[in-house]
């Protein structure tokens, strides 16, 4: 792949760099199908070729300094998908890692992935499992994989979990708070997504960090994924910077 980054991409990561960083961004990695069909080409290739744009979001991520980078991976709707898609999907993250683990373990960077990743292929969860160990002791970028995630069961699966522990009397109802309840979320430990990135042109959140994303900003495109670029990814920090924050509050 040639490298390059252009005098205009140049001048606005110096002006990205001036201001606060978001700490949290989610990416929803939509568009390869529809990306493909526009060309006539099979799924797969748009998969394929999500698969650049995920390493070029990945590596500009790291290298603005950002602290936790979401990506949606496969949602728990996608096993609706034909089945030699989803088996084509399901080898993706084997194929990633052979590539990148090196280069990930050199760049810092720790993998996470959150999900119901029990009802994956076995050779998948392996692959997985060995990412998240030989990065465990990693300090730098988190790089979070939501994997056969869905938000509604994520916070029913929360809820379950509480309720346990109010039967077995570890807990009392008054102590549940939302402090408590972020505990049993999958992303427990990380700061709420400051920015929600979405291409392909859909405008909703479809069961993706609902209760993380009480306050996080969103920005859409009709970009499909395969078609995201580094000067997309700056361009969302830019304007994300430019909002003004206010979690319910006024200006003060
Ligand atoms: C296809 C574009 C990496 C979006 C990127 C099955 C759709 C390539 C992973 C991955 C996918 C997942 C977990 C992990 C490491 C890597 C991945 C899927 C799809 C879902 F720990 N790319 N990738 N997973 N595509």
């Amino acid at each position: 792949m040639i490298e390059q980054t252009n005098q205009k991409e140049v001048e606005l990561i110096d002006l990205i760099l001036k201001k606060k960083l978001p700490e949290h961004v989610a990416v929803i990695m939509d568009g390869n199908g529809r990306w493909a069909k526009k060309r006539g080409l099979p799924r797969i290739s748009g998969h394929k070729s999500g698969m650049n744009t995920l390493k070029e979001i990945v590596k500009c991520s790291g290298e603005l300094g950002i602290r936790v980078l979401t990506l949606y991976a496969f949602s728990t709707e996608n096993w609706k998908r034909p089945r030699w898609e989803v088996d084509f999907l399901m080898r993706l993250p084997e194929e990633y890692l052979q590539k990148e683990l090196q280069n990930l373990i050199d760049k810092n960077i720790l993998i996470k992935a959150m999900g119901d990743l029990e009802q994956l292929p076995h050779r998948t969860q392996k692959a997985i499992k060995k990412a998240r160990e030989d990065t465990k002791n990693n300090s730098g970028m988190i790089l979070n994989f939501a994997f056969n995630y869905g938000s509604r069961s994520e916070i029913l699966f929360a809820v379950k979990s509480i309720s346990i522990e109010v039967t077995k009397g570890n807990l009392r109802p008054e102590e549940i708070s939302e402090k408590l309840f972020e505990k049993y979320l999958y992303t427990s430990g990380l700061p709420d997504p400051d920015l929600l990135i979405r291409p392909s042109g859909e405008l909703r959140i479809s069961n993706f960090l609902l209760w993380q994303a009480a306050y996080t900003e969103l920005w859409f495109t009709r970009v499909l994924w395969p078609d995201f670029k580094k000067k997309h990814f700056l361009k969302a920090i830019h304007d994300y910077q430019k909002r003004e924050r206010r979690y319910g509050s006024i200006r003060i």
